[in-house]
C-alpha cells in the first residue's frame, strides 16, 4: 500500500519565456504542477510510496499531466479520468523591480466540477499513513471545502495522520464569497502536521503576530498548538530576499516542547522559486517518514526546498543522495 497520499488538483502550467509579460508573450513552456501533486512527485523521487487522488480530464492536456506525474513514480490507481478540462495556470516570472504574476484559468476544471460525494476515501486509505492536503482545495469553492474536510475525517477514522499545508492563494479565495479563516480553522483542527507561518497563523488566530525573530515565531506556534490540540508539528521557513536571484531560506520545526530553527543558506541564482514550498513540504515528510529527529527533518525540508530553487518547474525530482547529502555549497561537476 501506499505510505502517503496527495488530493488535490493537477494543474498545467503556461510560462512565460525570458521574463516577458503576459500581454507580450508570443510562447509558452509547459509543466505540469499542482501543489500536492509537486509533494507526491517529490516523495516518489525519494523513493517512498506516494499515490494521488485527483479527477485528469481525457484529453491531451490531461494525458500530459498523467504521463508526468506517472513518469516521476506516483501511484494513480487512485485517480481517474473525468469529464471537464484541464485546470491551467499562466506564469509571468518576475524580478526585483516586478513582481511575478499568476493567472488562474481553472473555473470548471474535470477537479473543480466532479462529485466527490461518491469517492470511496476509506478504500483509498486503507494501510496508507499519511494523507497530505493543501489550503488550495478548499479556496475552489465550497463543495470542495466541503470534500476536503471529509477527506481529512475519514483519514484520521482509518488511522492516517493528517497534513495541511497553508498555501493562502487569495485570488482564489476572492473569486467566490468566501470565509477562509472559518474554513481553514475547521480543517486545521483535523491536522496533524501544518505547514504554516506566522502569517497564517495570525489570518486563523486574528493574533497581532508581527516581526520575523525567532521567538515570535515560537510564539505563533505555541498559539497554534493551543488552538488545534491535534497538531504535533508546525513547519515553516523563513526567507530574507537579498536580490531578486538570491534569497536567504532557513526551516524551522515547532512541536508542543519545543521549537527548532536551522541555519539560513543562501540561494544565489535562483532560476525559479515556484514549488518551493511544496519541496519544503515533501522534505520534511521525508523526515517524519524516516523517523528523523525534528532538527533533521527541518534540514531535509530546507535541502529540497532549496534544490527545488535550482530548477525549472513546478516540481522537486531530486535523488535521495542529493537531499540528504545537502550542503548548500556550490557543487562541483558530478562526473
Ligand atoms: O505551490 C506551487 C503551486 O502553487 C503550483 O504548482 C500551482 O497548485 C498550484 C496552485 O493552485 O497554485
Amino acid at each position: 500500500p501506499a505510505r502517503i497520499i496527495g488530493f488535490g488538483e493537477v494543474l498545467t502550467r503556461l510560462a512565460t519565456q525570458g521574463k516577458v509579460q503576459l500581454p507580450q508573450a508570443t510562447s509558452l513552456d509547459l509543466h505540469v504542477g499542482g501543489a500536492e501533486a509537486n509533494v507526491m512527485a517529490a516523495l516518489a523521487t525519494l523513493g517512498h510510496h506516494a499515490a494521488m487522488v485527483s479527477a485528469i480530464p481525457a484529453n491531451g492536456l490531461g494525458d500530459g499531466a498523467w504521463r508526468a506525474l506517472s513518469a516521476a513514480g506516483i501511484d494513480l490507481s487512485r485517480s481517474f479520468r473525468a469529464p471537464g478540462r484541464q485546470g491551467l495556470y499562466f506564469l509571468a516570472p518576475g524580478g526585483s523591480l516586478r513582481a511575478s504574476e499568476i493567472l488562474y484559468d481553472r473555473a470548471g476544471s474535470a477537479f473543480a466540477s466532479h462529485d466527490w460525494s461518491a469517492f470511496d476515501w476509506s478504500t483509498a486509505f486503507a494501510g496508507a499513513e499519511w494523507l497530505h492536503v493543501s489550503g488550495i482545495t478548499p479556496a475552489l469553492g465550497p463543495d470542495l471545502a466541503a470534500t476536503t474536510g471529509a477527506a481529512m475525517a475519514a483519514a484520521r477514522a482509518a488511522g492516517l495522520r493528517v497534513s495541511f499545508d497553508g498555501n493562502y492563494r487569495a485570488n482564489l479565495w476572492e473569486s467566490w464569497d468566501s470565509d477562509p479563516r472559518t474554513i481553514l480553522t475547521e480543517l486545521v483542527r483535523q491536522a496533524d502536521l501544518f505547514f504554516a507561518n506566522h502569517r497564517d497563523m495570525a489570518l486563523l488566530l486574528d493574533h497581532p503576530f508581527s516581526g520575523d525573530g525567532e521567538a515570535r515565531r515560537r510564539e505563533a506556534a505555541l498559539a497554534g498548538f493551543e488552538a488545534f490540540p491535534n497538531l504535533q508539528w508546525i513547519a515553516s521557513t523563513a526567507r530574507r530576499v537579498e536580490t531578486s536571484d538570491c534569497h536567504r531560506l532557513a526551516a524551522r520545526i515547532d512541536t508542543p516542547e519545543t521549537g527548532f530553527q536551522t541555519p539560513e543558506i543562501a540561494m544565489p541564482g535562483i532560476v525559479d522559486r515556484i514549488g518551493g514550498g511544496d519541496a519544503f513540504a515533501a522534505g520534511v515528510l521525508h523526515g517524519l517518514l524516516e523517523g528523523a529527529t525534528a532538527p533533521r527533518t527541518a534540514e531535509l525540508g530546507l535541502a529540497l526546498a532549496c534544490l527545488k530553487h535550482s530548477v525549472p518547474g513546478d516540481m522537486a525530482l531530486f535523488p535521495r543522495a542529493d537531499v540528504e547529502g545537502f550542503s548548500g555549497e556550490g557543487a562541483d561537476v558530478k562526473r
